[in-house]
């Protein structure tokens, strides 16, 4: 109660955007999509499949209703579905056994036992969400498109990832313009069960709470380059733990084939070291492969990178995050 006061106060004061302040404050953005959330565009391979969008219709109806606190809708999927699952999944686990970091090879076992990940089911946003909230706090929440960069990094301020349900067009098995249930659960959910990696997505989060435009549009880029498209050294090795990559096999081998001569060719990407202040001001492409990536020393290092990077904004009051409400208490003073 005290937290929202001081934040009505400091809108007034000095013109802070509103955040929230409670994860059930969640409940006030989570359905202002972009777009039109299930509609889709002309160049998506679902566009002319009637049944496709009507599909669609459906599971994002999820999203729309849940609530803070609820448990999320089972989707019942179809055989077809499932196929399409299992073609990306087989693929991936074996590309994943060779270029992920080793947290998501130790954890994905864990999922398959006891979330039901298989090639031959999908597993359900409920089971995940439980299993991750055991393990750092973490929660899924199901969303119906595309949110505001603001909206979506707010939310991770609480340990809430918003999370599609639905999967790419049966026609472009290893496609997709946009998350579905491949990228999310393949390539986000494991890594969300691992404390380090936990721990660096909730200080973006929080970070971004009444932040400037200007200094979302940098935090987003900082995600950007980590959670989506971030590699990790291991032995010697790059190894990915951005969700771009786990949930790609083509990209994951350009990013993390280990024959990359030095100085590198121009159809071979450019890496740097991990340093937020750079990254946030990297140019990327979002239709190609990264021209350039990140990569940390450790999950350690890069979570700590991320913080002190984080402390040094300036904004006119502080944040702290309270576990044991799943809020945040606001200081004026700074
Ligand atoms: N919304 N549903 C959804 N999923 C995302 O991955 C997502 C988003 N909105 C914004 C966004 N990602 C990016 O701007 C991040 O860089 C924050
Ligand atoms: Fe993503």
């Amino acid at each position: 109660l005290r937290a929202h006061t001081v934040v009505a106060d400091l809108q007034e004061a000095v013109n802070v955007p509103w955040f929230p302040t409670r994860a059930r404050d969640i409940d006030e953005f989570s359905a202002k999509t972009l777009d039109a959330g299930a509609e889709l565009e002309a160049d998506h391979p679902g566009f002319k499949d009637a049944e496709y969008r009507e599909r669609r219709r459906m599971i994002v109806k999820n999203a729309t209703t849940f609530r803070h606190g609820d448990t999320i809708p089972r989707v019942e999927y179809s055989a077809q579905e499932v196929e399409t699952w299992g073609l990306v999944y087989s693929k991936l686990r074996e590309y994943t056994d060779k270029y992920a970091v080793s947290a998501y090879k130790e954890i994905m076992p864990l999922m398959e036992e006891h979330c039901g990940y298989a090639e031959d089911n999908i597993p359900q946003a409920a089971d995940i969400s439980r299993f991750l909230h055991q393990a750092t706090g973490f929660t899924l929440r199901p969303v119906s498109g595309l949110l505001s960069a603001r909206d979506f990094l707010n939310a991770l301020a609480f340990r809430v990832f918003f999370s599609t349900q639905y999967i790419r067009h049966h026609s472009r098995p290893l496609y997709t313009p946009e998350p579905d249930i491949c990228h999310e659960l393949m390539g986000h959910a494991p890594m969300f069960a691992d404390p380090d990696f936990a721990s660096f997505s909730h200080e973006i989060g929080l970070a971004s709470l009444g932040a400037s435009d200007e200094e979302i549009e940098r935090l987003a880029t900082c995600y950007w380059f980590s959670v989506e498209f971030g590699l990790c050294m291991e032995d010697g090795q790059r190894k990915a733990y951005g969700a771009g990559l786990l949930s790609s096999f083509g990209e994951l081998e350009f990013a993390c084939s280990p024959d990359r001569p030095a100085g590198g060719r121009d159809d071979f990407p450019k890496y740097k070291p991990w340093e937020p202040e750079v990254a946030a001001v990297q140019e990327y492409p979002i239709t190609t492969y990264q021209p350039v990536y990140f990569v940390a020393e450790s999950m350690q290092d890069a979570k700590e990178r991320m913080r002190d990077y984080c402390e040094g904004l300036a904004r006119p009051f502080g944040v702290r995050y309270e576990p044991y409400t799943s809020s945040v208490s606001v200081d004026r003073a700074l």
